[in-house]
């Protein structure tokens, strides 16, 4: 963890947010997210786990706690414990949130994406991915899916150094919980994830970096605490893995989308905008 290479600016510094990611391959940038759409997907998330505490819970619901994000920790890694499931129904509905896309949407995100890529507000940005993981205590990702770049994962939009992820915490995310690892530079080594790798039985095949990709001393590992309000924003080649939740009883709550410049080259290329040939006599 290098501090003189901590990729790190605020909101007043979208300017330097291209130069900066084209040397990094990834940014936080400090507060730059508005409070009402991340508390709308906070308020969300309350109303998801409440709805099955409240049926299946072991204890009584307390409506006083609503706010505290360790006793919503709390419900979940009860009901959890209970049976699995439970933790899945959150997961594969909280993604589909419309409170999730408008955060995802939100102004703040797309001027910051926009400036990472160099554009205006003129041009056009698709938005897919959109994802909440839910990591629990104790969970090491890093045996599913280790060291990893984003692009060999079929995005249909996805296009060379037109696509961009970004990372937030919904409630904050200090080192102890675990955010995503970033090799810092590692964007410079190109598409390098040419090493299949099972994330087990009935998982999608991810792709990890050769050894010889991973020793580089010239991309130091970075992670740094996280805040609700804070954005990572990284290319799709950068290598990174998720950080492991040490925490005893807390649960990692975050986001994840990918932004494509859909009206650059890259992208239209695949598309034949030439003029139509007459037809044959
Ligand atoms: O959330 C994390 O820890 C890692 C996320 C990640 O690997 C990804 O979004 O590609």
């Amino acid at each position: 963890m290098l501090a003189q290479s901590a990729p790190v600016l605020s909101a007043g510094d979208l300017d330097r947010v291209a130069a900066t990611l084209d040397r990094t391959g990834v940014v936080l940038l400090r507060n730059c997210l508005p409070k009402p759409p991340l508390e709308a997907v906070q308020a969300r998330l309350w109303d998801l786990v409440e709805h099955i505490y409240r049926r299946f819970g072991a204890g009584a619901y307390d409506p006083a706690g609503r706010g505290d994000v360790a006793v919503l920790d709390g419900m979940l890694l009860e009901l959890f414990q209970a049976n699995p499931r439970y933790e899945s129904f959150v997961y594969d509905t909280s993604r589909h949130l419309p409170e999730v896309a408008a955060l995802l949407d939100c102004p703040e995100i797309l001027a910051s994406v926009r400036a990472a890529l160099g554009i205006g507000s003129d041009r056009p940005v698709a938005v897919n991915n959109r994802n909440v993981r839910i990591d629990l205590p104790g969970e090491d990702w890093n045996e599913n899916l280790p060291w990893h770049q984003d692009y060999p994962y079929k995005n249909p939009l996805y296009s060379p150094g037109r696509s961009l992820a970004t990372w937030l915490p919904v409630f904050p995310c200090p080192v102890a919980l675990g955010p995503a690892v970033f090799k810092v530079g590692s964007h410079r080594a190109g598409e390098v994830s040419t090493l299949p790798h099972s994330q087990g039985e009935n998982r999608t095949l991810a792709w990890t970096i050769p050894d010889e990709h991973l020793g580089d001393a010239a991309y130091p590992d970075w992670q740094d605490d996280v805040n609700v309000g804070d954005l990572i924003v990284f290319s799709l080649t950068t290598i990174h893995k998720s950080g492991v939740n040490r925490a005893r009883s807390r649960v990692r709550w975050t986001l994840q989308a990918r932004y494509h410049d859909i009206a650059s080259a890259t992208f239209t290329e695949r598309y034949d905008f030439s003029p139509r040939k007459p037809a044959a006599a």
